[in-house]
């Protein structure tokens, strides 16, 4: 099948051009103009609209079992409600338990996922540790495509990983040829803060924020980066919410030390009040880690995106309904951490991105998938337009506004971050695979159509380390 994007401003991370895009089994097969188009292909008229890559989300939790319930969106659901919003890629956990094997983890969430109708890939998490995690590691590099590890320093008694972990699980990486990634929250800071807190009678969602403040996440962030400065493994901080964590990615990155930054759309635009709504259940729904920030960080953040110091933009869309908030009616520690997102990401950017000039489009299209594309090496497979890439786009009017709601939404949840915010530039179409799977409000996607995304391993550390040991190199002192 044929489907040709004709007639509009095709947008790269480093370049613009006019011209048309033709499309064929799931590849991008020619762009340009005066193109040879074969009799049977679908047209798509993309005057006056701009031409993107599909937007790459690499921080999902579909269906995640977490914190005694299960999130509400599925990988079915919510990667169609991404393509809605013109993400054509997640990056998703596998996050086994505690002594779970690892691989039994990973044929789990890969039985999970086959229903996804847009592609989507696995970062890893290694929450135990011993020899058999080790060879599981290897395995996945090897024969899975995996090449990220997660690594949560929060949530303790549950899946954190403490510095016994890191330190063995970052070796590891580096000898694979793999970028490690983290939740960068103390997490036994957080433990006993929350201990004090309900101590204090304090047990509705505004004891959330006060029990992990930014100064929390900033030095769990810094913990890390030292932690892959020492064993020379580039690192990646997922949902960086503070001045604090982004201080300490732009130190590190300063000094050259190759150290990444994502930050979600939700803590750019949030702040902390929201914990403080009167209604219970509101304040519940914004209960997610780290939490949103006071306000003066959402700026600092944008900053961080403009600057270059932070790469990627994310969701950690990870839906739980009113009913299952609840289970922290009494006990905020309770209430299962996580919002949504997946539909809205690339509209609030735009809208706050662009449209308020803190971002050319082509920066927009680096924050949304290039950039993560290439940090976990699948560019320009994904997040480009150009000859030979996966034919992942979307046809973007920045005339056309929404208004975001619950109400409207396809995410399987009750609740909307950024309800009643009305955006100016939005996707009128979707191409996932060269298929048209979003047309002017038509959501047609298919469950079962996304493919899983094997990721290379980069090129292995070993010189690198091995020069490093020589220059220290100390000659034993004769006694
Ligand atoms: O911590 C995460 O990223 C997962 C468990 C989603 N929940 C959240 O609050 N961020
Ligand atoms: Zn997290
Ligand atoms: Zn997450």
């Amino acid at each position: 099948m044929n489907l040709l994007i004709q007639g509009g401003t095709i947008v790269n991370a480093d370049q613009s051009f006019t011209g048309d895009v033709l499309c064929r089994d799931g590849k991008i097969v020619a762009v340009g103009t005066d193109l040879d188009v074969p009799a049977d292909t679908e047209k798509v008229d993309a005057g006056g609209c701009l031409v993107m890559p599909g937007g790459i989300d690499p921080h999902t939790h579909m269906q995640l079992p977490f914190m005694g319930t299960v999130a509400s969106d599925d990988f079915y659901t919510g990667t169609a409600a991404g393509l809605a919003g013109g993400t054509t890629m997640i990056i998703d956990f596998v996050i086994p338990n505690p002594q779970q094997d690892i691989m039994e983890a990973y044929h789990q969430w890969r039985e999970w996922s086959e229903k996804s109708a847009a592609d989507y890939s696995f970062h890893v998490a290694i929450t135990w540790w011993d020899e058999t995690v080790r060879k599981a590691m290897g395995t996945l590099a090897r024969d899975y495509g995996v090449n990220s590890f997660k690594h949560f320093m929060a949530y303790k008694g549950a899946i954190m990983a403490d510095d016994e972990v890191l330190v063995n699980s970052f070796e590891e990486a580096r000898k694979l040829g793999a970028i490690c990634t983290v939740h960068a929250e103390n997490g036994e800071l957080v433990y006993q803060l929350q201990r004090k807190i309900l101590e204090q009678g304090i047990t509705g969602p505004e004891g959330h924020p006060l029990s992990r403040p930014p100064v929390v996440e900033g030095e769990a962030a810094n913990r890390a980066i030292q932690i892959a400065q020492v064993l020379n493994v580039p690192l990646y901080l997922v949902h960086t919410s503070c001045e604090e964590s982004l201080g300490a990615i732009t130190r590190a990155r300063q000094t050259g030390q190759r150290v990444y930054g994502e930050v979600l759309a939700g803590h750019l635009m949030l702040d902390d009040s929201v914990y403080r709504h009167p209604d219970f259940a509101t304040a519940a729904a914004h209960v997610m880690s780290p939490p949103f920030r006071p306000k003066g960080h959402q700026e600092a953040l944008w900053r961080g995106l403009q600057s270059g110091n932070l790469q990627t933009t994310a969701t950690d869309h990870c839906c739980f309904c009113e009913p299952q908030k609840a289970a922290g009616k009494d006990d905020f520690t309770k209430i299962p951490n996580g919002t949504a997102g997946i539909e809205d990401r690339m509209h609030v950017l735009w809208d706050q991105g662009v449209n308020l000039g803190r971002l050319t489009p082509n920066e927009f299209v680096a924050v949304t998938s290039s950039n993560t594309a290439k940090i976990f090496n699948i560019y320009p497979r994904k997040g480009c337009v150009q000859v030979g890439a996966d034919a992942d786009l979307v046809v973007w009017d920045p005339e056309k506004s929404r208004t975001i709601s619950k109400d409207t939404h396809h995410q399987n949840i009750d609740f909307n971050i950024f309800e009643g915010m009305t955006v100016k530039g939005v996707n009128i179409a979707t191409v996932s695979n060269g298929k048209l799977v979003y047309f002017d409000g038509d959501l047609r996607a298919e469950k079962g159509a996304g493919n899983y995304v094997e990721r290379p391993t980069f090129a292995p550390y070993y010189g690198a380390m091995e020069k490093w040991a020589d220059s220290h190199q100390v000659t034993p002192v004769k006694r």
